[in-house]
């Protein structure tokens, strides 16, 4: 996708050690909460708090500096430990995962979850959470929308017997494959699929994402043991996990790239999508959508509609289309509550 990579054994983030022209330090940032970043410089991390200004501009306070940003900052404490500093710019962005944030106030939040990535992945246990199809169609949207490949981790295999119910799993999921995201089937507990989520991840800079519980830190537990992430049970009274992880943290991988653990989500808005464009981010509409008899068809009470007939003939599974109209009635909505955002 781009051509540097930040392995951190060959041309790491921080081969650059040395001084900029501004006199500051560049690195890139692996934890942020609040004003405070840890940012990595080859094999140092340093505790940066975020210059005030940078707080005060367009951007939100909390998205200032997010886990991937490359961010100069100017010494403080080289001697410290761990040595400190200030962070005075956060360099441009090649690209970002965002969503809608909850709302406190009632407005709207932009949340950058990740920047500067490669790859987001979508991680689902197939039981114990039970996988939500709908945040994977979401989350594949997003992936088109802020131009980062998509890919799908199948979690605890283990706990679906084979036969008929494991059937009826590839039915669904196979359907991403032939969409052209990458799927892996995994179990954490067997192994099974470990060695492709480790090949998957190797050179890529990647976020994963999915619902507390199904088993995010402990898959990459298994792939680098050193790293050594809490992880927690399933409450049996719910299903659900316990955000066990409470913070998304980048790490190096020992074979080359970084991985962003997140904690867990449960729904995913994307930020900044225009409802007529949502058709685009469906990849299985554009063919069936070329003999829509509209040009501007937006697939939903149009007349011969080829999206409508390709569902009406079990070309596009109905679920897919109830997915993109659920989208899309969301960001109508929202458009219509705030009016047209001007700027970003
Ligand atoms: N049976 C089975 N259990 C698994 C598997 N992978 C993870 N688990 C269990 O699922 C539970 C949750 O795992 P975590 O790794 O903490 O889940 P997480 O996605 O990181 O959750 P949050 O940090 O809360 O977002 C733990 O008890 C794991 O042992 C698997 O492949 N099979
Ligand atoms: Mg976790
Ligand atoms: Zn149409």
């Amino acid at each position: 996708m781009r051509g540097h990579k930040w392995n951190p054994g060959r041309c790491a983030i921080g081969a650059q050690d040395e001084k900029s022209t501004s006199g500051d330090r560049e690195g890139i940032v692996i934890r942020s909460t609040g004003g405070q970043c840890l940012v990595q410089v080859a094999d140092t991390t340093w505790r940066c708090k975020v210059r005030g200004r940078l707080k005060k501009g367009p951007r939100e306070s909390q998205t200032v500096a997010v886990v991937g940003d490359r961010v100069l900052f100017m010494v403080i404490d080289e001697a410290s430990e761990p040595p400190s500093g200030v962070i005075e710019e956060v360099l441009p962005r090649d690209n970002k995962i965002s969503r809608l944030a909850a709302r406190r106030s009632g407005g709207q939040v932009e949340q950058v979850l990740m920047a500067n990535l490669d790859q987001v992945i979508a991680v689902q246990s197939l039981r114990e959470p039970a996988p939500q199809k709908s945040f994977v169609d979401r989350l594949m949207v997003a992936a088109e929308r802020f131009g980062v490949r998509g890919t799908l981790v199948l979690n605890k295999m283990d706990l679906v017997p084979a036969g008929p119910e494991m059937e009826a799993e590839q039915k669904v999921w196979n359907y991403f494959q032939d969409l052209g995201y990458t799927v892996i089937w995994a179990s954490a507990e067997t192994g099974a699929g470990c060695d492709a989520f480790h090949d998957i991840l190797t050179d890529r800079i990647s976020l994963l994402i999915g619902a507390s519980g199904v088993g995010k830190s402990t898959l990459l537990n298994v792939i680098q043991p050193g790293l050594g992430l809490r992880v927690n049970e399933v409450t049996e009274k719910t299903g659900l996990g316990k955000h066990t992880t409470t913070r998304t943290e980048l790490f190096p991988l020992r074979d080359g790239g970084f991985i962003a653990d997140s904690p867990g989500i449960r729904g995913f808005d994307p930020w900044d999508m225009e409802p007529l464009a949502v058709r685009d981010y469906f990849p299985d509409f554009q063919e069936p959508g070329q003999s829509c008899h509209y040009r501007t068809c937006m697939h939903r009470d149009e007349p011969r509609c080829g999206v409508k007939d390709a569902v009406n003939r079990g070309l596009i599974p109905i679920r897919r289309h109830n997915a993109y109209l659920a989208l899309l009635g969301d960001l109508e909505e929202r458009k219509a509550q705030v009016g047209y955002r001007s700027g970003g």
